[in-house]
C-alpha cells in the first residue's frame, strides 16, 4: 500500500526540495499534496515529471494524508500540527516550534533513530535545525568511540537558511556593487555581500544567538545531554550549504587517523581529507549533495585528547528536506503507521 503524503509549505526553498526528493527516492507514495497559504493557492510547483498545483492548507482535509511533512514556519506549525495530528496524520515539523517538546522526538536517523516511536504521544516528530543536523551525524560516530566532553564549534552559513528573499537580497547586493547601485538592506541587518555577518536569529538574554542557543539544546537533546557546545554562528556570502569549523574535545584518546577512518564508514558521511590544496569540500561543490562532508580532521594539541575539522552539507537537503523525508521513511521502514490514533 501506498502512503497519502502532504507537503505543507510547498513554495518555499524547504518545500520544493521535500517534493523533489520524494520523487528522487520513489518514496511509496499513492498521493502527494503540496500544500500552502492561501495567497499561493493555485500556484503550480514540480514533483518528478508531474506539475502539482498548491491547494490552501485550511481548506486540506488532513483525515486524507498519513504524513504532513511541514516547512511553513514557527507560528504556522504552532497552530496547525495539533489541528493536523487530531485528524491522526503525523506531521514532521521542519520548524523550531516543537524541537524543545519532551513529547516530540527530535530525529537524525543516522543518529536516534529508535527515538522516532515517541511521535505516538502526540503524531509530532520535530527536525532538528540544519546546522545542528550536519554536526550530530558527524559527532555521533567519534561521540560512540571515545566519549564527546566538549565542542566548539563557528559556523559559516548560506543565505538559503534565511529563505527565499535573502538569497535574492545576496545577488542584489553583490550586482549592485558591481553596477555601483546602492545597496539594500531588508532581510540582514547589514549588507551580506562580501561580508560577514555573526547574528543569525534573535538575541537572547545572555548575549549568544537563538541559532547557538538552538545548536546547544538539540545536540544535548538528540546525542547526549552531557555534552558541552558552545557556538558561534555566522552568515556568510554563499547560497547554499552550511560549512563549520568544529573543534572536540574527548574523554578517551582519539587519533585523527582512527577518526578518518570511524567516519570514512559511518552513515550519511563523507570523507574528502587530502592534505593538499582542494583536498576539502567547500559549501559550493556541496550543493544538490546528500552526504554530510566531513574534512580537515587533525588532532588538537592543545588538550589530551582533541579533534578539529571541518564540516559541510547541504542545509536545504540534509539539513532540512532530506532529513524530513528519511524521517517519513523511518516511519514507513518500521511500520510505526499502521496502527496510529488520532493525536
Ligand atoms: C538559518 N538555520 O540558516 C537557520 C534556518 O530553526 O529551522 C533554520 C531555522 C530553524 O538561518
Amino acid at each position: 500500500m501506498g502512503y497519502r503524503i502532504a507537503v505543507v509549505g510547498a513554495t518555499g526553498n524547504v518545500g520544493r526540495e521535500m517534493l523533489d526528493i520524494l520523487d528522487e527516492r520513489g518514496f511509496p507514495a499513492d498521493e502527494v499534496v503540496a500544500l500552502a497559504s492561501r495567497r499561493s493557492q493555485g500556484t503550480e510547483v514540480s514533483f518528478g515529471d508531474k506539475t502539482l498545483k498548491v491547494q490552501a492548507l485550511e481548506h486540506f482535509d488532513f483525515a486524507n494524508a498519513d504524513i504532513a511533512l511541514m516547512s511553513a514556519g514557527g507560528s504556522v506549525s504552532l497552530e496547525w500540527a495539533p489541528k493536523i495530528a487530531a485528524k491522526g496524520c503525523v506531521v514532521i515539523d521542519n520548524s523550531s516550534a516543537w524541537r524543545t517538546d519532551p513529547d516530540v522526538p527530535l530525529i537524525v536517523p543516522e543518529v536516534n533513530a529508535d527515538a522516532v516511536a515517541g511521535f505516538a504521544k502526540k503524531n509530532i516528530i520535530a527536525n532538528p535545525n540544519c546546522s545542528t543536523i550536519q554536526l550530530v551525524v558527524a559527532l555521533k560516530p567519534l561521540h560512540e568511540r571515545a566519549k564527546i566532553k566538549r565542542v566548539v564549534v563557528a559556523t559559516y552559513q548560506s543565505v538559503s537558511g534565511a529563505g527565499k528573499d535573502a538569497m535574492d537580497e545576496l545577488f542584489n547586493q553583490t550586482r549592485a556593487v558591481f553596477v555601483a547601485d546602492p545597496i539594500e538592506t531588508k532581510k540582514f541587518p547589514k549588507r551580506i555581500a562580501f561580508n560577514c555577518i555573526p547574528h543569525i536569529d534573535v538575541f537572547m538574554e545572555d548575549g549568544t544567538t537563538k541559532e547557538e542557543w538552538k545548536m546547544v539544546a538539540e545536540t544535548k537533546k538528540i546525542l547526549d545531554p552531557k555534552i558541552k557546545l558552545s557556538a558561534t554562528c555566522v552568515r556568510v556570502p554563499v547560497f547554499v550549504s552550511h560549512s563549520e569549523a568544529v573543534n572536540i574535545e574527548f574523554e578517551e584518546e582519539l587519533s585523527a587517523e582512527e577518526a578518518r577512518n570511524i567516519l570514512r564508514e559511518a552513515p550519511g558521511c563523507l570523507v574528502i581529507d587530502k592534505h593538499e590544496p582542494g583536498g576539502y569540500m567547500t559549501p559550493y561543490e556541496c550543493a544538490g549533495e546528500d552526504a554530510t562532508y566531513i574534512s580537515r580532521i587533525r588532532e588538537d594539541p592543545t588538550v589530551d585528547s582533541g579533534l578539529s575539522m571541518w564540516v559541510v552539507a547541504d542545509n536545504l537537503r540534509k539539513g532540512a528536506a532530506l532529513n524530513t523525508v528519511q524521517i517519513a521513511e523511518l516511519l514507513v521502514n518500521r511500520k510505526l503507521l499502521e496502527n496510529r490514533k488520532a493525536a
